[in-house]
């Protein structure tokens, strides 16, 4: 097989290239380790900022979103059993969409069926040849039997754990991390959610988030140690830590139910450097992991797909390489910027023990100037709701 651009990985950031360059006349394949059932049962991010939204309608996936889809003018920050509104539409101008992001693959596979683009799934053995030659290819087996596509250009879209940035001599990457000392415990409930808007909570107990993907459909996060296991946290275990975290009144109206997922992740910050070598580009979690404290990882697999479309729709079109050699130093300016954002984020609202007493207080001296401070509101809000593009 050949094609212009060969996609490995059919999550968001796949998916979404092969619906930009699609509608730029250019052809790509997308190759998937798993099937479709798989990719659209995991549950990820809920957050969509504002600039992921307008890209999502400029591509033509904005329908269901915005039927669907939550607009949210604020979020809420809790400690010490006292909550306040970060007003990030006055503050920054432009709010966030909750639409999570099992709906955004969901949407973004059926552009591509109605597209009539090529996934393949089932894909095993994918590995990367001839980046930095003049033949660049893909290879595979389906069924057991061996495939090739031959391409211009190679697209990582394949997450943290894929081939595509281990397809990069180690000579040739500059890598950066902070694991943090604690995951978070997430569970998806069929009940509605605390409140009308997200509550971000820190407590001396660790941190809690309330989420929700619909009226009739929450999510919440409590901060674990690293070394906890779901066996160990049954829903009631869960929902009474929950309300330990989170302020009184949130607690008291709170309805429980039956966890319909739960699971436990890991939390780090992790960037790669370059984000291009030769004909392959690193493109989303493949080439960065934030923690989801700021809600950025998915946002920025989308400004990662701007910036690679951008580039390659002007080679294409006009056979200018320019945004090309400079997609890395792009993409890698507005990752590093939501990196920052996330670990502050992190850094503020989870409990460190090993911080001591000092660090609790410095803790609450945040929250308290992000209660009283417009400036620092502002700062958090135009961060929180995306940078430009
Ligand atoms: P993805 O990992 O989503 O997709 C990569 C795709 O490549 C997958 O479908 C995988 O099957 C495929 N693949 C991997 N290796 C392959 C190979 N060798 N060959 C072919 N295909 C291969 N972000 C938030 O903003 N908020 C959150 O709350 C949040 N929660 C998260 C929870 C978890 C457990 C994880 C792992 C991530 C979470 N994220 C969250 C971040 C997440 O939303 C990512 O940023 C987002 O999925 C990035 O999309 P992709 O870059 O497409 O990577
Ligand atoms: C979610 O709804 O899953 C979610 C929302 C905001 C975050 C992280 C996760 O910061």
């Amino acid at each position: 097989m050949r094609t212009q651009v060969c996609i490995i990985g059919g999550g968001p950031s796949g998916l979404l290239l092969a619906q930009l360059l699609h509608l730029s006349g250019i052809e790509s394949v997308v190759v998937e380790r798993h099937g479709r059932t798989h990719v659209l049962a995991r549950i990820r991010a809920g957050v969509l900022e504002w600039g992921s939204v307008e890209r999502l309608r400029a591509a033509g996936l904005g329908a269901r979103m915005d039927r669907e889809g939550f607009v949210h003018g604020g979020i809420h920050l809790a400690a010490q059993n006292r909550s306040f509104r970060i007003d990030l539409q006055a503050r920054a101008g432009r709010p966030v969409m909750v639409y999570g992001q099992t709906e955004v693959t969901r949407d973004l596979y059926a552009a591509r069926d109605a597209a009539g683009g090529t996934v393949i799934h089932g894909a095993e053995g994918v590995a990367l040849h001839d980046l930095d030659g003049a033949r660049p290819h893909v290879t595979y087996s389906l069924d057991g039997v061996g495939q090739r596509i031959d391409c211009d250009f190679v697209a990582g879209c394949d997450g943290f754990h894929g081939v595509a940035r281990r397809s990069v001599p180690a000579g040739a990457l500059r890598t950066f991390e902070r694991v943090y000392p604690f995951g978070w415990l997430g569970v998806l409930s069929e009940t509605p959610p605390v409140g009308d808007e997200l509550i971000y909570a820190h407590h001396d107990r660790g941190f809690a988030l309330c989420s929700m993907r619909n009226r009739r459909l929450s999510r919440y996060y409590i901060q674990v140690p690293l070394e906890a296991r779901l066996e160990a946290w049954p829903d009631s275990a869960f929902w009474d830590e929950l309300r330990r975290r989170i302020p009184t009144d949130a607690a008291e109206r709170i309805e429980t139910g039956p966890a319909i997922e739960k699971s436990i992740v890991a939390l780090r910050s992790f960037v790669a450097e370059p984000m291009r070598w030769g004909r392959l580009f690193l493109v989303g979690d493949a080439a960065h992991i934030v923690p989801p404290t700021g809600a950025k990882g998915l946002n920025l697999a989308v400004s990662d797909v701007h910036y690679l479309h951008q580039a390659l729709a002007a080679f294409y079109r006009d056979g200018e390489a320019g945004g090309i050699e400079t997609y890395s130093a792009t993409a890698l300016r507005r990752v590093w910027k939501a990196t920052r954002f996330s670990w502050w984020m992190t850094t503020t609202l989870h409990r460190f023990p090993e911080a001591g007493n000092f660090g609790q207080r410095i803790q609450e001296s945040e929250l308290d100037d992000l209660e009283t401070s417009a400036t620092a509101q502002t700062a958090l809000a135009e961060n929180y709701v995306g940078l430009p593009f």
